[in-house]
């Protein structure tokens, strides 16, 4: 199964990376304020659920932009979970930080996912129980033991009042640590954190979608992902703490106010 959402996952890239060459071309329209689809999202979805549905006919799907024939909830065999274009607001700027996302569900439980940067050609996989990859290479988050030694990763969401608190998080966070980066892709920061080049990773607000294969990188990848308040209902909740477990526990009690 993990094979043919590669296989998808590589065909929506071929319609990313064509339109990337011309991205005055690209049609958007804006769901809500600051938050964006384009004609490319929409055809490297369709792409996705074409090749998944002709190898699964019976499969379920939970798909970022065309709607879905499952929920969150769903108790399936079988739900794909799909993000055509993770971090659509760079893709729209021509800015190179953005992803394909896709999980399975089987059953209630994430079992298999990807995150796949078309610009760096970045595949990164994991199964349940068999460790995360990128390139076919085995990693690993860091080991970092401090906060105090830990490069880490927001991001915050189109909603202009998430931004105040957002805000005040970045202060308490970078203040005690080597920084915060925002990149603007949840799914790619996370695939991120499971590679080791970033040490951990926040946001509120997310969506399953935004969330599902990179959760899955990150505990495969040997580290934690959680709640504000540590929590594990993270996919439902949509509010996301991703680290290693040393400075996963040192962010937790920073962030715990913000849950
Ligand atoms: C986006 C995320 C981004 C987050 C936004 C949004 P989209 O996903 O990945 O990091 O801050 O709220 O959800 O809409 O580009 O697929």
């Amino acid at each position: 199964m993990l094979n043919t959402a590669i296989k998808a996952a590589r065909r929506a890239a071929t319609v990313i990376n064509r339109a990337s060459f011309d991205i005055d071309r690209i049609v958007v329209s804006e769901k809500q304020h600051n938050d964006f689809v384009t004609d490319v999202d929409q055809a490297a979805e369709q792409a996705i659920v074409e090749t998944l549905l002709k190898a699964y006919p019976d499969h379920a799907i939970l798909a970022e932009e065309s709607g879905a024939s499952s929920n969150l909830n769903d108790e399936s065999e079988n739900v794909w979970i799909i993000d055509p274009i993770d971090g659509t607001t760079n893709f729209l700027h021509g800015y190179p930080n953005y992803c394909i996302s896709i999980a399975l569900k089987q059953r209630g439980v994430i079992t298999n996912g990807l995150v796949y940067d078309p610009v760096r050609n970045d595949l990164f996989t994991a199964t349940k129980g068999a460790g995360a990859y990128l390139n076919d290479k085995r990693i690993r988050v860091r080991s970092t033991e401090r906060i105090g030694r830990a490069l880490l990763s927001a991001g915050h969401g189109p909603d202009p009042r998430a931004l105040a608190e957002y805000l005040r998080m970045y202060e308490v966070v970078a203040s005690r640590s080597h920084g915060v980066r925002s990149g603007g892709s949840a799914a790619l920061e996370l695939a991120n954190v499971a590679a080791g080049r970033i040490d951990g990773y926040f946001e509120k607000g997310l969506k399953v979608w935004d969330i599902a294969a990179g959760a899955l990188l990150v505990t495969e990848a040997g580290g934690i992902v959680g709640e504000f308040d540590g929590e594990s209902d993270y996919l439902n909740k949509g509010d996301v703490i991703a680290a290693g477990p040393k400075v996963f526990g040192a962010l937790v009690p920073l962030l715990s106010p913000f849950a």
